[in-house]
């Protein structure tokens, strides 16, 4: 071939190369953000735990499978307003101000991760529990239950009016999530957040799950019947699921074998009262039977009437999950319907973790395991390996600064979080935390759970009951359920006193003001 004809190739080859549709740049991806209410990483099958793999979550479990398990992701403060205003300020409860549930509400004015998106350029949508009191800010768009919210045909709020939307709670989130995504502007990026109300208290499922679980009898925990010694704390709370579980309310459980009517129900506008009476008809026809089986019990068997209870709060508990696992699948299948799998950040997370009958509770705000942890799973192809887990001590207050370091958005200096970018996207962290920081606040209030702080290790656990002056150490190796208070024992004297400077180092560095230390 004569030269002027490799001229002509390679023109030829630059001009079809330049010509190729160029793949719009993905430096700013989506966030879906999807959080449950009080989801027990003990109910999350991707976390392995024996309830799970009765009542498996295989949609959200393909989140981990695609992409990241968090196995040590922390609450800063195990309580709803206090987890969600965390999470949108990367900061700990008392530089947010959101310290308990009951409050005069989230201060709107300060920096939130939803503001900075939208400054940023983003779309930014609020579909679901808000939970924060004031009403939201940063947002272009948002639908938010009514505080807590209802299950059936549920109250929602918008800056303009309340609205009674038919159906049931969950799949009316995923509906309005769906709709929303639909008429965005395609051209710009979003963060939406879906938060789902389940699988909160008083648990009741979708209709079409009501009987789901009936046959299946999940594991009773070894601590079930825990006699708290040597844990004041623990010993007085009033979450108890044979003890303060509310046996209409809560247990669904009729006043008389055959007879359709609950027992102590003491806030009936969100249960029978959101319903129509058709709706109560389907409700007795699956409950009645298999509330008949509890006056088979002896009631003076109160080991019995216990496990009963604990399997119908399972039952229900887990079957409200069902329908969120059916949301998640039917969110990630929009994604891939609509081609936006790889330029999507997904989480699945919850604000807090849940006891599933562990120490004989229901509810979360202590800092042991099983309400401190959240289950958190996320993917992001391309850029988060498929099937890979996270190990390191990350907490909610995280969030905030990862989300935004992800989409190429400057971190504000005073968030108290750090981004986990480096560990999701495989690179070092040799310089990672190792050990985080934990308050909770709400006491006096409802369970009555003293106000303690924290910290915790890979090992081990220190709590200060600060109102009471108690400690309590544990050491998570050896006992890993928190059964044993160690603090003071002999020997454990070093570990202590290491675990107190540690703890005080780390108010020092949150600036943790005097009157909450
Ligand atoms: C309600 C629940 C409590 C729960 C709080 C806080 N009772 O008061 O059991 O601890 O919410 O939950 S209920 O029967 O009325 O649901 S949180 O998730 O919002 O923090
Ligand atoms: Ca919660």
């Amino acid at each position: 071939p004569k030269l002027h004809h490799i001229y002509f190739f390679a023109i030829c080859i630059l001009l079809i190369s330049c010509e190729k549709p160029k793949k719009k740049e993905v430096e700013r991806p989506n966030i879906l953000y999807i959080m449950a209410d009080d989801h027990a990483v003990q109910a999350i099958s991707a976390y392995g735990h024996p309830i799970s793999k009765l009542a498996p979550t295989p949609n959200i479990d393909r989140i981990a499978k695609a992409g990241v398990l968090f196995t040590a992701n922390y609450c800063a403060n195990s309580i709803c307003g206090p987890s969600r205003a965390s999470i949108l300020t990367g900061k700990h409860s008392h530089a947010n101000g959101f310290m308990q549930n009951n409050n005069e509400g989230f201060d709107g004015s300060q920096a939130t991760l939803a503001k900075i998106f939208r400054e940023n350029g983003y779309q930014t949508s609020l579909i679901g529990k808000w939970h924060l009191v004031s009403e939201p800010t940063g947002f272009d768009h948002w639908q938010i239950l009514n505080d807590q919210g209802e299950y059936n045909n549920p109250d929602f709020v918008t800056s303009k009016d309340t609205v009674k939307i038919s159906g049931y709670v969950t799949d009316i989130i995923t509906e309005l999530t769906v709709d929303w995504l639909d008429q965005r502007d395609p051209e710009k990026p979003f963060f939406l957040m879906m938060q789902h109300k389940a699988p909160h208290r008083s648990w009741i499922p979708a209709e079409r799950h009501y009987n789901l679980y009936d046959d299946v009898e999940f594991p009773v925990p070894n601590n079930y019947f825990d006699d708290y010694e040597g844990r004041f704390a623990a010993a007085n709370q009033e979450m108890n699921v044979y003890r303060d579980m509310f046996e209409g309310h809560d247990l669904k459980l009729s006043i008389e074998r055959g007879v359709d009517s609950l027992r102590f129900d003491p806030w009936s506008h969100v249960f029978f009262g959101r319903m129509t009476p058709e709706e109560i008809e389907k409700f007795w026809d699956a409950y009645r039977e298999k509330n008949d089986a509890y006056f088979e019990i002896d009631p003076s068997d109160s080991v019995s009437i216990a496990e009963w209870k604990l399997q119908r709060y399972l039952q229900d508990y887990l079957a409200v999950i069902k329908a969120v696992d059916e949301s998640v699948g039917k969110i990630l299948d929009y994604l891939e319907e609509n081609d936006l799998v790889d330029n999507t950040l997904v989480v699945y997370t919850t604000d807090q973790g849940f006891y599933l009958g562990e120490h004989g509770w229901f509810d979360k705000r202590f800092m042991y395991e099983e309400s401190f942890i959240m289950p958190t799973l996320m993917q992001y192809p391309g850029k988060i390996e498929a099937g890979i887990s996270i190990p390191h001590l990350t907490q909610n207050i995280d969030f905030a600064p990862s989300f935004l370091d992800i989409c190429g958005i400057a971190i504000p200096g005073d968030m108290h979080g750090a981004s986990f970018k480096p560990l999701l996207f495989g690179g070092l962290a040799a310089d990672w935390r190792s050990s985080i920081y934990y308050h909770y606040y709400e006491f006096p209030g409802i369970h009555n759970v003293r106000a303690h702080y924290g910290v915790k290790e890979e090992r081990y656990k220190l709590i200060y009951f600060y109102k009471e002056d108690i400690w309590e150490l544990y050491d998570l190796q050896n006992d890993p359920t928190e059964m044993k208070n160690i603090y003071g024992n002999e020997g454990t004297e070093a570990i202590s006193e290491r675990l107190k400077t540690e703890l005080r180092k780390l108010q020092d560095q949150y600036a943790v003001p005097d009157e909450h230390r």
